[in-house]
């Protein structure tokens, strides 16, 4: 049963909107940093063309996504020219060979090729700048979920800021390492702009729900990743574009309170590709508590690794953040906790 919200004050509101753009200011990465993954991507290039000519790397997760932090991972694509797919032997190999030819790069460390994950990767630390970073195999889907958050966060500064108080969130509260059992950035993203489509006026689009005619389909992995890509022409193409006129502040309370009052995980999908609700009986999905379904791989929950203990412990994480974040007070210290630093 949650406590009921005192009346929240345009004082208040106007505080808690302080915090979340002072959050997004804090986190950004400024155009410098940007410039340095390209930098180190490039770099990368050149060195794994001596073994693989044919090598060609794309940066992808929130290196390109728009909700990357400074010391956000390099997430990096491989393919090799004229290849179009890749079968598993063929890809553990690789990333075997890769991961040798790494450990001879005098700017990294801690060469580590994992390749018993769904998707193999060789893990690396780049030593100059202390970041960390995985190079894959033919990720394509991943390639085309980067490309449909960052349109997404073109469309409105709002759906920055607010995947940025997301993450920073949930890493606050510890509930943001898939590696370590609970749910992954990309997962919180997803969460946080379906509570925006769902919003009455929504603040953002159903993209993958917008085209003329019939839908396009555009088949990668067998799924369909088409999208509406055109953000410059939404206000012809979306009837609610800039209806929405909430602030952060609002909205991030609002976000709270959506996914602890009115969102029933027991029944429902956080589904960013259509506007009607789906259920988790329609996925047969039941076993779940919670249920975020990928926008393009329809067979793929990310929300299925959790055990019960961590979705509860998720789920109080957002009741807290519901009170702290919906009990006004006075002053809100724009300090975060020494973890923090982990960023
Ligand atoms: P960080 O800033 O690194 O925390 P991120 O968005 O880069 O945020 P990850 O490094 O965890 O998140 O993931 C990199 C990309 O890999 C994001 C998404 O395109 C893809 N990805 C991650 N987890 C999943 C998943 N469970 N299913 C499908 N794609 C995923
Ligand atoms: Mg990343």
């Amino acid at each position: 049963q949650l406590d009921p919200l005192p009346p929240v004050t345009p004082e208040f509101l106007s505080v808690l909107n302080k915090v979340c753009e002072q959050c997004y200011s804090d986190f950004a990465p400024d155009e410098l940093e940007v410039g340095v993954r390209e930098h180190i991507l490039q770099d990368l290039e050149i060195f794994v063309r001596r073994q693989f000519p044919g090598a060609q790397l794309q940066l992808f997760g929130s290196s390109k996504n728009g909700f990357g932090f400074r010391q956000s991972d390099l997430d990096i694509c491989m393919v090799l020219e004229g290849q179009e797919t890749i079968d598993d032997i063929n890809c553990i190999n690789i990333i075997e060979s890769l991961a040798r030819s790494l450990k001879k790069h005098p700017g990294l460390r801690n060469i580590l090729p994992i390749t018993t994950a769904k998707v193999p990767i060789v893990k690396f630390y780049h030593v100059r700048t202390g970041l960390e970073g995985d190079i894959s195999l033919y990720n394509t889907l991943a390639l085309h979920n980067t490309h449909l958050l960052a349109t997404y966060a073109a469309i409105d500064r709002r759906v920055k800021i607010l995947c940025y108080v997301m993450k920073v969130f949930a890493k606050m509260c510890d509930i943001g390492d898939a590696s370590r059992g609970s749910l992954s950035s990309y997962a919180y993203t997803l969460m946080v702009l379906f509570f925006l489509q769902q919003r009455d006026p929504p603040v953002i689009p159903v993209l993958q729900e917008i085209h003329d005619g019939k839908k396009p389909e555009v088949l990668v992995d067998g799924w369909n990743v088409y999208f509406f890509d055109d953000f410059k022409a939404l206000p012809s193409h979306w009837p609610h574009y800039g209806k929405n006129t909430e602030t952060v502040g609002e909205l991030w309370l609002g976000l709270l309170r959506f996914y602890t009052e009115d969102f029933d995980f027991r029944e429902h999908v956080v589904c960013i590709r259509q506007h009607a609700r789906l259920t988790t009986f329609n996925k047969q999905w039941t076993s779940k508590y919670i249920v975020i379904e990928d926008p393009f791989d329809l067979n793929h929950n990310l929300g299925a690794g959790l055990s019960r203990k961590m979705t509860n412990f998720i789920m109080k994480a957002f009741i807290n953040g519901r009170r702290v974040f919906g009990t006004p007070i006075r002053y809100f210290p724009p300090v975060y906790p020494s973890q923090m630093e982990y960023f």
